[in-house]
């Protein structure tokens, strides 16, 4: 795919641009053989960020971060990370580095879903501006709708940083979403697209682009990953008492806390259901 000044012109409008064919399909499966395998040696690195359900809860990894893997692992050669940043240079035109890599194995009937968010949300106090931010989401098998491929609202990004708000997902945990009154407003604006992405394709977007997925509910796993970059002389705080997500995992906590306290005390109780 050969990119031009009008690309460029489609991801300003658009806030992303599908890229095809970013890696070959036998790269593709070599990585999801080499992520599968490191999710069930344990060897792969979670964030505080589960599949339901509560049983298997150290088990089953949400996300995988691969940031404890040497820089000349195997995957890391086969994801083509400068290509991925040559891209986004090109459509950002500005310098960037990656600074995060995560997956998302979203296996077959079980995968969760992602609520809608704009990542920014998440980044908004580190000291740098959404311009210095862009992400990359790479497709390793054909996604489709019924197994939870990316959505994203067309355009969204213009409306700037969006009021989210904090709600429990059915792990027990917390994540940030816009809530459905404004999403239901935003859709009228913004059509809602499905990226039903070819194995091996990708899609470059901005951190105020409106996005989420379903839950996989197919029989196929959905792996992705995303590689998150920024401008290459920038760098955001990670400060971690005002650390969002350190924040929000107190809140779980507390919220946590007082329903085992109520359900002990209904626990005392016959109850209906
Ligand atoms: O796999 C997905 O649904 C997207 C995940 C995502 O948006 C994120 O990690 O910020
Ligand atoms: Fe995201």
């Amino acid at each position: 795919m050969n990119l031009t000044n009008k690309h460029i012109k489609q991801f300003k409008k658009d806030g992303f641009l599908v890229y095809e064919n970013l890696i070959n399909s036998q790269a593709c499966e070599k990585i999801n053989t080499i992520i599968y395998k490191l999710n069930k040696n344990k060897k792969a690195f979670s964030e505080l960020d589960l599949n339901f359900p509560f049983s298997k809860m150290d088990k089953n990894k949400k996300v995988i971060s691969i940031k404890n893997l040497k820089q000349n692992h195997l995957v890391n050669k086969l994801i083509k990370l400068d290509k991925i940043l040559k891209i986004g240079e090109f459509l950002t035109e500005q310098k960037l580095k990656i600074w995060y890599k995560k997956f998302y194995p979203k296996y077959a009937f079980d995968g969760d879903n992602e609520v809608y968010h704009q990542d920014f949300f998440y980044h908004r106090k580190k000291g740098l501006n959404v311009k210095n931010y862009l992400q990359c989401f790479i497709a390793f098998h054909d996604h489709n709708v019924s197994g939870g491929c990316l959505r994203i609202f067309k355009g969204s990004h213009k409306l700037g940083l969006v009021k989210h708000e904090n709600i429990m997902t059915r792990n027990g945990l917390s994540k940030f979403t816009i809530p459905a009154s404004s999403l239901l407003k935003i859709s009228k604006r913004c059509e809602l697209e499905n990226l039903e992405l070819k194995k091996g394709s990708c899609v470059f977007f901005t951190y105020n682009t409106i996005h989420g997925s379903s839950s996989n509910a197919s029989k196929d796993n959905q792996n992705r990953m995303i590689c998150q970059m920024m401008s290459l002389n920038a760098d955001h705080r990670i400060s971690t008492n005002q650390s969002i997500n350190n924040k929000r995992t107190k809140r779980e906590v507390e919220i946590l806390n007082k329903m085992i306290s109520t359900l002990k005390k209904l626990n005392k109780k016959p109850t209906a259901g």
